[in-house]
């Protein structure tokens, strides 16, 4: 059953205004028993209202009350949003006075579930609404802001309706041999539809990689031998002294991380320890911790000394990453400039010079120029992202079960687990815990 709940939805502090949100189906009768003002109850939806708030006779603030009625809300309950001064006391004050009044605090994204639950939007459109919350760079607000208008709703659709076109087809040539005028599924008929569907979605997997990229920040671990301006670049970068920077090898021994934005690049930065052979037991952990980081890291910035000739350390570590999405940084150029490697980006560290450079590099690396957010073609985050690759599989296995002849009955087992994956990206048909853990992730008052 759908009860009343309440939550502050503005950041808890101090501001000009706050907003609490109440929802459910009593939320109007039960804020109007608090209100002195008009009947909210016989307000119509969409309006504002002015009045008190009141603690039976006292007076707890002077409010505007907005009321929705159901189902033209945003959680598709009856709500009353209540703007009262933005104070922690006065809002806290409010809040219990709704907690004695018959509603219960909301759980951290309750109001996007009753969203979802009553067809308000889907799971893309929800998490789109998180996505704009969170946006630190323009690319990610624009595609929060496109999935939020139903982009990634649309594109999931138009692959469902493929597969349940097919599945539906498959249905009736069992349940009714003898209709003569309906198409046969047969594995001819299956193998095309199944390479363009594949095709297409390798096509999504390889954009949402690079979108992710863009929305969620690059992971970029700094790493290199000590004593080469690691910490300092990260300082370079932050534009604080945030790593402790010295001229004595290991001086940094555990990670230090920090985020910045230029323009619609999201670095989330992880300096390390100088990775070399030691003795020390606290460094060895650092330098244990360098190497789990270069290995979960979505970019490793390699920074050599480039006054120097490099060393057997700076080989090591220039084999360990050639795997990785990688620059090479040469540091130090302001003493001298003694190594040249091909595509290396010059910095100094300490004149603060080459971040352009090393922005434009970083760009061209993680292939964010090729990025195209307008034509929505990508999935915005890991779980959408692992359930096409699920379904890509499962249309992989029907590919394969048509190459080998099998049953088109058996083939369609594949094509509807590719149907049901792609029906959890949308939440159409998502296990009931999978969403609640999902929801749990929001923000309070969301
Ligand atoms: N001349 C010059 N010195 C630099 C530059 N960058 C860093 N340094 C100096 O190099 C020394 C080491 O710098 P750090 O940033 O601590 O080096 P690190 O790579 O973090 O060292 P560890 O944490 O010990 O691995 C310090 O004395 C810095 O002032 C640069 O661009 N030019
Ligand atoms: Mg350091």
């Amino acid at each position: 059953m759908v009860d009343n709940i309440c939550a502050l939805a503005t950041p808890y502090g101090t501001g000009a205004i706050a907003i609490i949100r109440c929802s459910g189906p009593e939320s109007i009768s039960l804020v109007n028993k608090i209100f002195k003002g008009c009947d909210l109850t016989k307000a119509l939806s969409h309006t504002i209202h002015y009045g008190y708030i009141m603690d039976q006779k006292e007076i707890v603030d002077e409010v505007l009350c907005n009321v929705f009625i159901a189902p033209k809300s945003f959680d598709g309950e009856n709500m009353v949003e209540i703007n009262c001064h933005g104070g922690v006391l006065v809002t806290n004050k409010i809040v219990q006075v709704l907690l004695k009044n018959g509603f219960r605090l909301a759980e951290p994204g309750e109001f996007s579930k009753r969203a979802f639950l009553n067809k308000r939007l889907d799971l893309t459109q929800a998490e789109a609404i998180m996505d704009i919350i969170h946006a630190e760079n323009h690319i990610a607000l624009k595609a929060g802001q496109n999935s939020l208008k139903q982009s990634t709703t649309k594109l999931i659709h138009a692959f469902r309706d493929k597969l349940l076109d097919i599945l539906a087809k498959i249905e009736v040539n069992i349940d009714y041999p003898e209709y003569e005028d309906s198409i046969t599924v047969t594995q001819e008929y299956l193998l095309p539809v199944l390479i363009e569907m594949r095709e297409d979605m390798k096509e999504i997997l390889k954009n949402s990689s690079i979108s992710r990229l863009a929305i969620h920040g690059i992971k970029t671990a700094i790493v290199g031998k000590p004593n080469v301006g690691k910490s300092s670049l990260l300082n370079m970068l932050l534009d604080e002294n945030k790593a402790i920077v010295t001229d004595i090898p290991g001086t940094t021994r555990d990670l230090v991380e920090g985020s910045l934005t230029i323009g619609n690049l999201t670095l989330h930065l992880i300096d390390t320890a100088g990775i070399h052979k030691s003795e020390d037991i606290v460094e060895q952990i650092g330098i244990e911790r360098s190497s789990i980081a270069i290995q979960q890291a979505d970019l490793v910035l390699v920074v050599v000394d480039a006054s120097q000739p490099l060393e057997k350390e700076d080989e090591a570590l220039l084999e360990l990453t050639e795997d990785k999405p990688r620059i090479l940084v040469g540091n130090k150029i302001d003493k001298a400039k003694t190594v040249h490697l091909e595509n290396m980006v010059f910095i100094s560290a300490k004149e603060k010079q080459g971040i352009e450079a090393l922005a434009e590099a970083i760009i061209k690396v993680t292939n964010l120029d090729q990025i195209n957010i307008d034509e929505g073609k990508f999935l915005a985050n890991m779980r959408q992202i692992h359930l096409m690759e699920q379904a890509e599989a499962a249309l992989e296995q029907a590919y394969q079960a048509c190459l080998e002849g099998l049953d088109v009955d058996l083939i369609e087992i594949d094509i509807k687990q590719a149907f049901d994956d792609l029906g959890t990206i949308t939440g159409e048909t998502t296990p009931e815990e999978l969403i609640t853990a999902l929801f749990t992730k929001f923000c309070l008052g969301k």
